[in-house]
C-alpha cells in the first residue's frame, strides 16, 4: 500500500489499482481527500501494471458529500469539480464501489467515474437542495446525461435518497453486487477487463439528453410543477436553471456557471440558515448533564394509552418505523373509533398514492388494540396520551407501574401539565419522562423530550433514541409551563390578540406570517385545532385574550363549529372572511377604548415574532433549552417556521439583537400591561455587546 496522502491510499492487486479513501467519520470530500484523489488516480494511471481502477471508501460509508465545514471559508484548489474532472479523465477505466450513503458530492464523484457498482444496502442521492445549494460539482450535468433531465430534476429537487435497487432501475448505477465494497468493486473491475467494457466518460454521453434538447416542453412542465409554492427558496429555481443548462449548453460552460451559482448560494443567508439546521440537528442529539456512556434501553414493543387523535398518530409513528404497538383505551367504543380513524388515515394516504396498500397492511398488522391497561405489560415503552387531567394521568401511571416490568419507560404526552407533579405519584420516577408530540403526530417531526426533575439518564436517552427511530427530531426541554414551543407560542398569541384589537383583521395577521414564510397563519391554525382548548388554558392561568375570549363566549370554536376567526362552508376547510367576527373585533376594541389604526405587514411580523424570540432568550437563560439551536429546531419542526430562515434564534442573530431589543422596548412602552415584552436580561446583554445567540452558544459549549 502506498499513500497518495494521509486520507487517500493506493494499492495494486494484479491488474486492478485500488484508490481508497479513509477519512472518518463520513469520508466527506475535504481538501485533503480531493487532493489525494487527484494524486492517486495519476499514480495509478502511471503504473503500467494497472489496467483498471476501483475507487472505494473505508469505514461506514462512501463519500457523504462535500465537506460542509469548509463552506463559507476561502476556496482551496483542487475544487471538487477539478478533482472529479481528474477522475473522469483517467485513461484507465474507473469504477466507483458504493456503500453506505453516497450523497451530494459523493454521488457526483461516482458520476465522474466510468462505472458505478453498489452493495445492496447502499443508498444515494443529491440532497444539496436541503442545504440551499445545487449539486454544483457536476451532479446537475452528469446525472441528466445518465438518466435524462426529467428524472434527474425530480431527484435533485426532492433531495431524496434512493436505494441501490432503485438506482439500478433508474440507470444511476451499473450493477448491485453482494459483498464488501472493495470485493464488489474488484468483481466489477474483472468484468470490465473480461468483457472489454468501454469506459465512456459521462460528460460525453448525449443519448439521454437528446430528446429534451429537441423538445424541452415536458421538462419545463415538470420544473413548473416541482417548484410550485417554493418561490421563496433560492435553491429550487437555481437547480432548475442548472439542469436546463445540461441540454442547452456545452458541459464546461454549464459547470462554470454552476460554480458561480453555488458560490453565491453558499454565501447567501438561506444556505447559511440551512447549514445551521444541519448541524443543529446533530447537536440536539447530545444531552448535557448525563453520566458518560449511558445507553438507551432497547424498545422492541410500545403501547399508547388513549386512542384519540393524538394517541392514534403516535401509534402510527411507531408502526411506520416497524415497532409493534398496542393502542389502549378504556372502552371498546373509543378504541374502535381510534382504530377506524387510524385506518382511515392510512387509506387516505393509499388513495393519494403516498403509501402502498402492502405498506398499509404491514403497518396495520403492527398495531393492536386493547381495553385493559395490562396489555402494556410486555412493552418497553408506554406513552400516555389521554386528555389533560392530572388525576387521571396519575391513576394511569400508578397502574402502569403495577402491570409493567421495572425498566419499562413510562412517558407522558402532556402539553399542559407539570411533569414533576405527575412524577410525584410514581414509585420509579427515574423511568418517567415527558414525550410531547405535535399534532398530527404521525406527520409532525418535533418531539419535545421533557426532563422531569427525577427522570433518569436512561429514560431520557431512550426517549431521544426512540424519537429518532420513529423519524422525529427530538429536542430536550426542561419542565415549565408550555415547555419550549408552547411557552413561546403563548407570547405570539398575546400579540396576535393585541394586533386584532389595534387595527388588524384575522386575514391580515395570517397573511403577514404567510408572507414571512409560515405555511399557515396562526388564526387559521387555531380554528383548525379548536379555540376552546386555548380558552380553557387561559381561564386556568387567568390570562384573558379579549378578542379570542369574546369569540369563544359565542360558542364559535373554529372549524368544528363551522366558524371561529373565519367561517367554513359545510365539508370545506377553506377559511372565509367572517363578518360577524370582524364586527365583534370592532366591539371589543371599542369596549377597551382602543383606537384602531392601520398596521403594516412588517410591523405585524415584528410584533408577532420578536416577543417569542424574547421568550426564547428567557428559556435559554433558565436552562429550559440546552441551546439556541435546539429552539430553532422546535420551531422548524413543530410550528412551521420557514426552514430557510433558520429558526427564531438564528433569525434574530441575522436581524441583529440590538434591533430586536430596541423594538421590544417600543412594544413594552405601548403595552404597559405586559412586562414580559421588556427585553430579557440575556437578550439585552448580548444586544448591548453586539453579540449573538450563536456566539453565546459556542462559548457555553466550549466551557
Ligand atoms: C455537497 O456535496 C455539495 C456539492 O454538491 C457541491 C460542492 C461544490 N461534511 O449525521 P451523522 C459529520 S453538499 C462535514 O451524525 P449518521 C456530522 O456533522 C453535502 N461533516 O452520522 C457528524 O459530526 P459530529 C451533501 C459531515 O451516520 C458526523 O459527520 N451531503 C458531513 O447519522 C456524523 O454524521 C449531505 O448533505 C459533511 N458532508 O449519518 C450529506 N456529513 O459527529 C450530509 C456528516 O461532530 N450527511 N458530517 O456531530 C448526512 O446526511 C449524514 O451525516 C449521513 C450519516 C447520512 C452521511
Amino acid at each position: 500500500m502506498s499513500l497518495a496522502n494521509k486520507v487517500v491510499s493506493i494499492e495494486v492487486s494484479g491488474e486492478i489499482g485500488l484508490l481508497l479513501v479513509d477519512s472518518p467519520p463520513v469520508n466527506a470530500l475535504s481538501h485533503a481527500v480531493r487532493e489525494g484523489l487527484l494524486a492517486g488516480v495519476a499514480d495509478l494511471n502511471a503504473d503500467p501494471a494497472v489496467r483498471v481502477i476501483v475507487l472505494a471508501c473505508r469505514g461506514r460509508t462512501f463519500c457523504a458529500g462535500a465537506d460542509i465545514t469548509e463552506f463559507g471559508k476561502p476556496k482551496r484548489d483542487p475544487s471538487l469539480q477539478q478533482a472529479i474532472a481528474g477522475l473522469e479523465a483517467s485513461a484507465k477505466p474507473l469504477v466507483a464501489a458504493l456503500h453506505g450513503t453516497a450523497l451530494g458530492g459523493g454521488l457526483e464523484v461516482a458520476l465522474g467515474c466510468h462505472f458505478r457498482v453498489a452493495v445492496p444496502t447502499a443508498r444515494m442521492g443529491l440532497p444539496e437542495i436541503s442545504l440551499g445549494i445545487i449539486p454544483g460539482a457536476g451532479g446537475t450535468q452528469r446525472l441528466p446525461r445518465i438518466i435524462g433531465p426529467e428524472k434527474a430534476l425530480e431527484l435533485i429537487l426532492s433531495g431524496k435518497t434512493i436505494t441501490a435497487a432503485e438506482a439500478l432501475a433508474l440507470g444511476v448505477i451499473d450493477a448491485v453486487l453482494e459483498g464488501e465494497p472493495l470485493e464488489v468493486g474488484q468483481a466489477f473491475a474483472r468484468r470490465i477487463l473480461a468483457e472489454g467494457l468501454a469506459a465512456t466518460p459521462v460528460r460525453e454521453r448525449q443519448d439521454k439528453i437528446a430528446a429534451t434538447r429537441l423538445d424541452p416542453a415536458a421538462f419545463e412542465a415538470l420544473a413548473e410543477k416541482l417548484t410550485r409554492g417554493r418561490g421563496r427558496e433560492a435553491g429550487p429555481a437555481a437547480a432548475v436553471a442548472s439542469v436546463r443548462r445540461s441540454f442547452t449548453q456545452p458541459i464546461d460552460d454549464a459547470l462554470a456557471a454552476d460554480s458561480e451559482v453555488n458560490a453565491e448560494l453558499i454565501a447567501g443567508g438561506q444556505s447559511r440558515a440551512l447549514r445551521h439546521l444541519f448541524f443543529a440537528e446533530r447537536e440536539a442529539a447530545k444531552v448535557s448533564g448525563l453520566p458518560a456512556g449511558v445507553a438507551p434501553r432497547p424498545v422492541a414493543r410500545a403501547a399508547v394509552i388513549g386512542a384519540g387523535t393524538m394517541g392514534g398518530g403516535i401509534a402510527m409513528s411507531f408502526a411506520g418505523a416497524g415497532v409493534p404497538v398496542t393502542l389502549i383505551d378504556a372502552t371498546q367504543d373509543a378504541l374502535d373509533r381510534g382504530l377506524d380513524r387510524l385506518a382511515g388515515n392510512y387509506a387516505a394516504s393509499v388513495k393519494r398514492g403516498s403509501l402502498s396498500q402492502a405498506e398499509m397492511d404491514k403497518r396495520m398488522g403492527l398495531i393492536s388494540g386493547a381495553v385493559e391497561r395490562s396489555a402494556a405489560a410486555d412493552c418497553d415503552l408506554v406513552v400516555e396520551a389521554v386528555f389533560e387531567d392530572e388525576a387521571l394521568k396519575k391513576e394511569i401511571f400508578a397502574e402502569l407501574e403495577r402491570v409493567c416490568r421495572p425498566g419499562t419507560i413510562l412517558a407522558s404526552n402532556t402539553s399542559a401539565l407539570d411533569v414533576d407533579a405527575i412524577a410525584a405519584a410514581l414509585q420509579r420516577p427515574e423511568d418517567f419522562v415527558g414525550m410531547h408530540f405535535f399534532a398530527p403526530a404521525n406527520v409532525m417531526k418535533l418531539l419535545e423530550v421533557v426532563r422531569a426533575a427525577d427522570s433518569g439518564p436512561e429514560a431520557i436517552v431512550t426517549a431521544m433514541a426512540v424519537g429518532r427511530k420513529i423519524g422525529k427530531v427530538p429536542v430536550v426541554s426542561g419542565n415549565c409551563d408550555g415547555f419550549i414551543g408552547n411557552r413561546m407560542v403563548a407570547k405570539r398569541s398575546a400579540q396576535v390578540d393585541l394586533l386584532l384589537q389595534k387595527g388588524a383583521m384575522p386575514k391580515d395577521v395570517d397573511d403577514a406570517l404567510k408572507a414571512f414564510g409560515f405555511p399557515m397563519g396562526p388564526l387559521a391554525i387555531n380554528d383548525m385545532s379548536g379555540l376552546d382548548i386555548g380558552w380553557s388554558i387561559r381561564k386556568r392561568r387567568g390570562t384573558p385574550f379579549p378578542v379570542a375570549d369574546a369569540i369563544c363566549e359565542r360558542g364559535w370554536f373554529g372549524q368544528k363549529t363551522g366558524q371561529g376567526y373565519y367561517r367554513y362552508a359545510a365539508g370545506d376547510r377553506t377559511p372565509q372572511p367572517n363578518p360577524e367576527v370582524e364586527q365583534l373585533i370592532l366591539e371589543v376594541a371599542a369596549r377597551l377604548g382602543v383606537e384602531r389604526r392601520p398596521i403594516g405587514q412588517a410591523e405585524m411580523i415584528e410584533r408577532m415574532l420578536y416577543p417569542l424570540i424574547n421568550e426564547g432568550a428567557r428559556i435559554l437563560e433558565e436552562g429550559v433549552a440546552q441551546r439556541a439551536s435546539d429552539i430553532d429546531l422546535v420551531w422548524i419542526n413543530g410550528y412551521g417556521w420557514p426552514r430557510w430562515t433558520g429558526g427564531p434564534m438564528f433569525y434574530a442573530d441575522e436581524v441583529g439583537l440590538a434591533r430586536i431589543a430596541d423594538r421590544l422596548e417600543t412594544f413594552a412602552a405601548d403595552t404597559p400591561g405586559d412586562p414580559s415584552l421588556k427585553p430579557a436580561p440575556l437578550l439585552a446583554e448580548l444586544a448591548g455587546r453586539g453579540s449573538t445567540f450563536a456566539e453565546w452558544q459556542k462559548q457555553r459549549l466550549a466551557a
